[in-house]
């Protein structure tokens, strides 16, 4: 049977509405019926119990027949709902969700990274969901989706955002140190700029591999390259021989190098900068030598705050 596709919204709304408005007659008559009961019978009134017919036929069918149809109609909604989610309009664009501990990046087929989910308005958009490393749960409430991440396999959603603007995307496994810290959003652009932001250069001439790296690597989730303070220390002004305050106590610092750089990289446990916490998972297995050389000669550029802009939109 082919499905009738609803949007996403439209799918889970029905369902939540039906089941939730059952349950509230049910309450108020269960309810209501409960406390009509305490006074009529009180033992004020009927001191004595009466003898009562041990079984009544009719009254146990009906008490089994209407809930019976009941919940199967809560199931039939239910499916229904689940079919428009599952299944993806084949008109729709694709994109990948990459997870990893803790940020999100999203891939277009052009090649194109953004630590945003950028979408066209009224277009069907397909998720192609994967996980760098743990499980993860990409939730966009605005249109009622919400699937997992798993390592090793790819998961998958679709909706289709009837106008342009800005809505919450969280990760909802919180199960870890920072997946409440996985917070970016969905862009939901017109057709035409859509169209204009997929072809536009993803960062400004003279950046370089380096500051490609960091986007692709998802560190801009944590570190800024402004100064504002996110999970992890800014990279910004981050130059050799400057001191930085270590966590440990007011009279431990360390000096920033290359080395300094490769050791926060590769072991980011110790050495945590005063005011932040060790989250960072290590990139010793993610990471390659050239990418690692190449992070860090961005992250010693004196003038890398001109040349780098932060992620658009
Ligand atoms: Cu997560």
């Amino acid at each position: 049977m082919t499905p009738t596709l609803l949007d996403t919204v439209e799918a889970v709304d029905k369902v939540f509405l039906y089941i939730f408005g059952i349950s509230l007659v049910l309450f108020l008559l269960i309810t209501g019926v409960m406390v009509a009961f305490a006074i009529r019978f009180h033992h004020s009134r009927h001191p004595h119990p009466k003898d009562v017919p041990s079984t009544c036929l009719w009254l146990e069918i009906t008490w089994t027949l209407i809930p019976t149809l009941i919940v199967m109609s809560m199931f039939w909604y239910g499916w229904q709902g689940y079919l428009s989610l599952v299944n993806v309009p084949p008109d729709a664009f694709p994109i990948q969700a990459v997870a990893r501990q803790w940020s999100w990046s999203f891939v277009y087929p052009s090649g194109r990274t953004s630590p945003k989910l950028v979408v066209p308005a009224e277009q069907p958009v397909r998720i192609d969901i994967v996980s760098e490393d743990v499980l993860h749960s990409l939730y966009i409430p605005a249109f009622r989706i919400k699937k997992d991440a798993v390592p090793g396999m790819t998961t998958h959603v679709w909706f289709r955002a009837p106008q342009t603007g800005s809505f919450d995307l969280f990760c909802t496994e919180y199960c870890g140190l920072a997946h409440a810290s996985m917070i970016t959003s969905v862009e939901v652009l017109s057709a035409a700029d859509f169209k204009t932001w997929l072809q536009t250069p993803q960062l400004a001439a003279g950046a370089g591999k380096g500051r490609q790296l960091l986007e692709q690597y998802g560190c801009l989730a944590c570190h800024s390259l402004d100064g504002g303070t996110r999970i992890g220390p800014s990279f910004a002004k981050l130059a050799e021989g400057e001191k930085r305050p270590l966590a440990e106590g007011p009279d431990k610092s360390v000096t920033v190098s290359r080395d300094y750089l490769e050791r926060s990289i590769l072991d980011p446990g110790n050495e945590i900068v005063q005011g932040f916490s060790a989250v960072m998972p290590s990139y010793r297995d993610k990471i390659g030598e050239q990418d690692l050389q190449a992070i860090i000669d961005f992250l010693l550029q004196p003038d890398k705050d001109a040349a780098a802009g932060e992620p658009r939109p």
